[in-house]
C-alpha cells in the first residue's frame, strides 16, 4: 500500500477498515456512543447570582449535550477514532479522516473545553494560595493583573471562544485565547483554566455585558479545584 502515508497506516485507516465503517453504515444507529454528558459537579443554582440558574441548565443540559451527541456521531463510523480519549483526539486531529476533522474539532474541543469549565466554578472566589499564587506572582506580576489581562483577553476575543490560562510541565503559566472550541489541546498543550465567552454562557443575564460577565465569574472560581490542576499539570497527569 504505498500510497498510503505512515499516519494513515498507523490509524488504521486502510480500505479494509473503510469497507468496515461502510458496512457499519447500514446497521442499526447505536442509541450512544463511546462520550457522555458528565453531570455537573454542584447544583445549577450554586453558581447565583453571578451565573444564574436557568444559563447554567441551558448551557450544560443542551450546549454540552449537543457536543457530546454531535461528537458520538461523528465519530460513529470510526471506531479507531471512537477508542481515542479526548487529549489523544485534539493532539492528532490533523491525523483524523477529513470527512469528520472539522466535526470533531468543534464537537470533542466543546466537549473537552465544558468538561473543564464545570469544575472550575461552583467555588466562592477569593484568591489562591501556596505553589498557584506564587506561580501567578511569578508570571503575570498579582492576581489582580493576571485577572485584568485575563478580562482584557476574554472582551477582546472576537465573537465566540475563550479566554484561557495554559500550564506546562514546569508550572509555567501563560495567557491565551482560542475562537470557538478550539483549544491548546490541540497543540499538545494543557490548561490551568478558562473562562467561556461565547453568548450563550452569558447572554439570558448579562445581554451584551460581556465584560460584566468577565468581571463576575472571578466570584464562583473554584480555586481549591484550579490549585489541583496546577498541581497534576506538573505531575503530568494534566488530562482535559
Ligand atoms: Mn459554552
Amino acid at each position: 500500500m504505498p500510497t498510503l502515508s505512515r499516519r494513515h497506516a498507523f490509524l488504521g485507516f486502510t480500505a479494509a477498515g473503510a469497507a468496515f465503517a461502510m458496512r457499519r453504515g447500514f446497521a442499526q444507529a447505536p442509541a450512544s456512543g463511546p462520550f457522555t454528558l458528565p453531570p455537573l459537579p454542584y447544583p445549577p443554582d450554586a453558581n447565583e447570582p453571578h451565573i444564574d440558574t436557568q444559563t447554567m441548565q441551558i448551557h450544560h443540559d443542551k450546549h454540552h449535550a449537543a457536543y457530546v451527541a454531535n461528537l458520538n456521531a461523528a465519530v460513529k463510523d470510526y471506531p479507531q477514532v471512537a477508542a481515542m480519549s479526548l487529549t489523544v483526539m485534539l493532539a492528532r486531529l490533523g491525523e483524523l479522516p477529513e470527512a469528520i476533522r472539522t466535526a470533531v474539532r468543534n464537537n470533542a474541543g466543546g466537549h473537552a473545553n465544558h468538561s473543564m469549565f464545570w469544575q472550575l466554578m461552583g467555588g466562592k472566589g477569593g484568591a489562591p494560595s501556596g505553589d498557584l499564587a506564587a506561580a501567578i506572582d511569578r508570571d503575570f506580576g498579582s492576581l489582580d493583573t493576571m485577572k485584568m489581562t485575563f478580562n482584557r483577553t476574554g472582551l477582546g476575543q472576537f465573537g465566540s471562544g475563550w479566554a484561557m490560562v495554559g500550564v506546562d510541565r514546569s508550572g509555567k503559566l501563560t495567557m491565551l485565547n482560542r475562537p470557538n472550541q478550539d483549544t491548546p489541546l490541540m497543540d499538545g498543550g494543557r490548561l490551568l483554566f478558562a473562562n467561556d465567552v461565547w453568548e450563550h454562557a452569558y447572554y439570558l443575564k448579562y445581554q451584551n455585558r460581556r465584560a460584566d460577565y468577565l468581571a463576575a465569574w472571578w466570584n464562583v472560581v473554584n480555586w481549591q479545584e484550579v490549585a489541583k490542576r496546577y498541581d497534576a499539570a506538573r505531575a503530568g497527569t494534566l488530562d482535559v
